[in-house]
């Protein structure tokens, strides 16, 4: 593996943040700087400082390729996860322009609303603990990479793909959070359906990983932070035509 100087990390971050700026797809970058994953993570959060210093706001994390459909569509089967800003934030049943996008596909998750996190040092708080309210919500990802064709360090690096989200009303924690069925609809079209059981077999262990990955990056969550659990099915590419706009609705169990 390359070791990359913190001047090197920076210039990968800002060829990232260009991409998704201009809406103007770039080669794979990070792999074919041979980078390991530890530097991938570095990449993503060069990158997220140079959406804060435009004035963004850390509003969460979301978790990447935590179903099975999710790894085969991308062809990687580790999972990652990214960071949330208000500036990806998009209103339930808001519009998005698709004009700045380069490839945007949308995906079904599900979204927690955070307590508290555990101290330093504190063993993981329960999940009922932990989590105050869930609701349904759309990603919408976005490759900054020719074709949506990534390795591993590519997509980390790229804060897993993450252009936007939308969260559906937040509502008391099911009791069968586990298995709720998911159905993506797009232009009124069933496009994809599935169950919550698809996120890691309950999307509760999601939060778990998170919590251990992010910590183990020095990345504390807090009250109020939303947690994108990851996506339940594939994700379903969005085309100009296909106008877009996000509409979660209550779950469909
Ligand atoms: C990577 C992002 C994965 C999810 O929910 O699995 C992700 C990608 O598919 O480009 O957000
Ligand atoms: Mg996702």
């Amino acid at each position: 593996m390359i070791a990359m100087t913190a001047e090197e990390v920076r210039e990968l971050a800002a060829r990232l943040d260009e991409a998704a700026l201009a809406g103007a797809p770039i080669p794979q970058v990070a792999s074919q700087a041979g980078i390991d994953a530890a530097t991938a993570y570095a990449v993503q959060e060069a990158l997220i400082e140079r959406r804060l210093a435009r004035g963004e706001r850390l509003v969460g994390l979301k978790m990447g390729l935590t179903s099975r459909a999710k790894m085969a569509q991308v062809g990687v089967d580790e999972v990652i996860w990214g960071r949330l800003t208000d500036g990806m934030r998009v209103p339930d049943g808001g519009v998005v322009d698709l004009a700045g996008y380069i490839h945007p596909r949308a995906e079904p998750e599900i979204a927690f609303l955070m307590a508290r996190a555990p101290e330093p040092g504190e063993p993981p708080a329960a999940f009922a603990e932990a989590v105050r309210a869930v609701a349904p919500a759309l990603e919408l990802i976005d490759s900054r990479y020719a074709d949506f064709r990534f390795q591993l360090a590519d997509v980390i690096a790229d804060n897993t793909s993450a252009a936007g989200f939308a969260i559906g009303s937040w509502q008391p924690v099911p009791p069968d959070l586990e298995d709720l069925a998911v159905t993506l609809e797009v232009n009124g079209e069933v496009a994809e359906t599935g169950s919550t059981a698809a996120i890691l077999g309950d999307p509760r262990l999601s939060l778990e990983e998170g919590l251990r990955l992010a910590g183990r990056a020095g990345v504390r969550v807090r009250e109020g932070w939303v947690f994108l659990a990851g996506a339940a099915t594939a994700a379903v590419p969005l085309t100009p035509a296909r106008a877009y706009a996000p509409r979660s609705n209550a779950w469909a169990a």
